[in-house]
């Protein structure tokens, strides 16, 4: 570690730093971030990107006093660092370690928490009239990327904004990069500027001025920068109409320039918007060639950025392979990402579809009502957004999907517990929010093959119905040559048995099946099922079991509240039945990032603990002979 970068125990150090050590220190930080994250994974990218912008906000800015918030926050690495978390930097995404985002209880420094994007200027906009009505005087500043402005969120605070305060500072961080390429009008608007003649004389110039005379003359640079941009081709810049003064854009890396702007922008006594141009993967030549990678990833080689091979194929490129193939057999296919094109595996179905393929920029909401339109002219829309991004979806799939009865399919990667992200990510709620919505149908594969059956299932239903499947590599079954629809509503009997039935849903059902051996070892007939549906619940199978066995266990990787083996537990009352029902799920408390075996072993989510919770309940089946012995 660089001996300026070892000095830095709070933003304070910083402070009594001048211009040439802060430059150095920007160098010791890229390179600090480039070894920690090759070992622990990470943000690499767009944490190379802020490193000049972030010093000069904690230069000029005063946090915790001052109110620092980054949309998203998984290019806050630089303020955990410069915010006295640099010793534990190692263990950012470990277990018991720092969270890959900005947490409040992590830090005093970290005043608003975040994961998902587009929510910084709404709640920057709170603390500022907060500060207003209590007659505070503190800054408070919104640092959000390129894309989180496709964000519908984003707009409604601008709407907002200039109604209800005169001091807020807005600071797009431009580096034309989402996780994939930015999309959208948004997009396009910020690189006609970025790319506008005007604009790159006056770059040039405030470089060489800078050049010159250090930071003395940035102050002119940034007035004569306001001066040339509304002076631009555009007489009524967007942000302008939105009452926010826009300012800019500047070289985000330039260090003298940005501490000068915002000691100007500090004073301002209106909402004011400054664009500033970064480079995502900033110094280290293969994120720079790989930005999409880049982006967010495992740890790597911090000489030549390379990663460890892939092994099996993800659930996302099953998924992703599936609907191509379905599409070249149904042109009324068409496949919408928020966003998300290569996490979700969407990016191997565009160069195929390229028409058919849509990717609305990370507007969860509107790829929702987007999708619905669609299906009402006949389309079979297929939304493939992360369980946590579908949050946003909610009201849309209830009031123009489901009440509208229209056949549109979500494809929901990352449901489950998605381990290293932590809390914001997890995919933990869905079969809570989706369950209770009439018309839906809601299903979960045991495994790739059984994902592509379930997909053909969805094409052939007349409305909506989703498909939950985990983060990461499939089971590595053998596929069937030709996809075959499940019957609405059937769960599957994979072992039969009579003393206990245990339902495993979707990859859980090998927790189910090893919980059998050792069921069957103890000397119990246990019945293995792979439930398919959650909804709808196959009722038959339930009576037949209820009928039968003395309790009933249910796996789910969910929150038990609301979860599966919630809906098993209804049915039954339903249908009068006592049996007891043992649940294994996430318990009602918002689980932090980790390993997933580690954090499955905390929470009992593990055939131990089921083992441990039916057994007292099977004792009276105990066959004499196992007695005996
Ligand atoms: C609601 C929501 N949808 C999708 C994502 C996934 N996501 C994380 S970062 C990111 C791109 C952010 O781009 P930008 O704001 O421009 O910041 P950059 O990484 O380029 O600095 C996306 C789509 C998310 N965090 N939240």
């Amino acid at each position: 570690m660089g001996a300026l970068l070892e000095s830095i125990h709070s933003p304070a150090d910083l402070k009594r730093m001048n211009l040439a050590q802060m430059t150095e220190l920007a160098g010791e930080i890229r390179e600090f971030l480039i070894q920690t994250l090759s070992k622990t994974g990470g943000h690499l990218g767009p944490n190379l990107g802020v490193v000049e912008l972030t010093l000069a906000l904690h230069t000029v800015f005063n946090t915790p006093e001052d109110k620092l918030l980054f949309d998203v926050s998984h290019q806050a690495y630089v303020h955990k660092i410069l915010t006295g978390r640099l010793d534990r930097m190692e263990t950012i995404r470990q277990p018991g370690g720092l969270n890959g985002f900005m947490l409040r209880t992590e830090s005093e420094h970290d005043c608003y928490g975040a994961g998902h994007a587009g929510t910084a200027l709404s709640a920057a906009l709170g603390m500022a009239v907060a500060r207003d009505l209590s007659g505070g005087t503190e800054h408070v500043v919104a640092v959000a990327g390129d894309a989180a402005f496709t964000n519908g969120i984003s707009f409604e605070a601008m709407n907002n904004i200039a109604e209800q305060t005169k001091r807020m500072i807005i600071v797009l961080n431009d580096n034309e990069w989402s996780i994939d390429r930015n999309v959208g009008a948004i997009a396009r608007y910020f690189h006609s500027i970025v790319t506008n003649e005007h604009y790159k004389n006056l770059h040039d110039s405030a470089h060489r001025i800078l050049e010159r005379f250090g930071g003395k003359t940035a102050l002119t640079v940034a007035r004569r920068a306001e001066e040339a941009a509304k002076g631009m081709l555009w007489p009524s810049m967007l942000f302008e109409e939105f009452g926010l003064q826009y300012f800019g854009p500047i070289d985000g890396h330039n260090l003298p320039l940005l501490i000068e702007t915002f000691k100007f922008l500090k004073n301002a006594d209106h909402p004011v918007l400054l664009h500033v141009l970064t480079q995502k993967g900033r110094g280290f030549q293969p994120a720079l060639d790989k930005q999409k990678k880049f982006h967010g990833l495992g740890p790597y080689d911090p000489e030549t950025g390379k990663t460890e091979p892939a092994g099996k194929p993800t659930y996302a490129e099953v998924f992703a392979n599936t609907l191509v193939e379905m599409a070249n057999h149904d042109d009324r296919i068409v496949a919408i990402t928020a966003a998300m094109p290569s996490g979700t595996g969407l990016d191997l179905f565009k160069p195929h579809h390229p028409k058919r393929y849509f990717d609305v920029g990370i507007a969860e909401e509107h790829a929702v009502v987007f999708a619905a339109g669609m299906a009402t002219r006949g389309y079979r829309p297929v939304c493939a957004i992360y369980s946590t991004f579908l949050q946003r979806g909610f009201d849309p799939i209830v009031h123009d999907v489901a009440l509208q009865k229209l056949p549109v399919l979500f494809c929901m990667d990352r449901a489950g517990l998605s381990g290293d992200d932590g809390p914001t990510h997890h995919g933990l709620f869905d079969i809570s929010y989706l369950r209770g919505i009439p018309e839906m149908v809601l299903m979960s594969p045991k495994d790739e093959d059984e994902l592509a059956d379930m997909m053909k299932t969805a094409f052939e239903l007349p409305g909506p119905s989703a498909i939950r499947y985990p983060r990461g590599a499939v089971a590595g079954v053998t596929r069937k040559v030709e996809p075959r629809a499940i019957p609405l509503g059937k769960a599957e009997v994979l072992i039969d048995g009579s003393d206990v039935a245990i339902l495993g849903l979707g990859p859980m059902v090998s927790m189910a099946k090893e919980l059998a051996v050792r069921l069957e070892c103890a000397g119990y007939s246990a019945a293995v099922i792979n439930p398919r549906f959650v909804k709808p619940l196959d009722r038959g199978m339930l009576e037949l079991y209820s009928r039968r066995v003395a309790a009933f266990v249910t796996f789910e990787d969910h929150v038990k509240m609301g979860g599966f083996g919630s809906a098993v537990i209804e049915a039954l009352q339903e249908m009068g039945s006592a049996v007891p029902v043992v649940r294994i799920g996430w318990p009602d408390h918002f689980i932090e990032h980790g390993k997933i075996e580690d954090l499955r072993a905390k929470y009992g989510l593990t055939v131990e603990q089921a083992q441990a919770q039916v057994l007292p309940l099977l004792t009276h089946r105990q066959t004499p002979t196992l007695v005996a012995s």
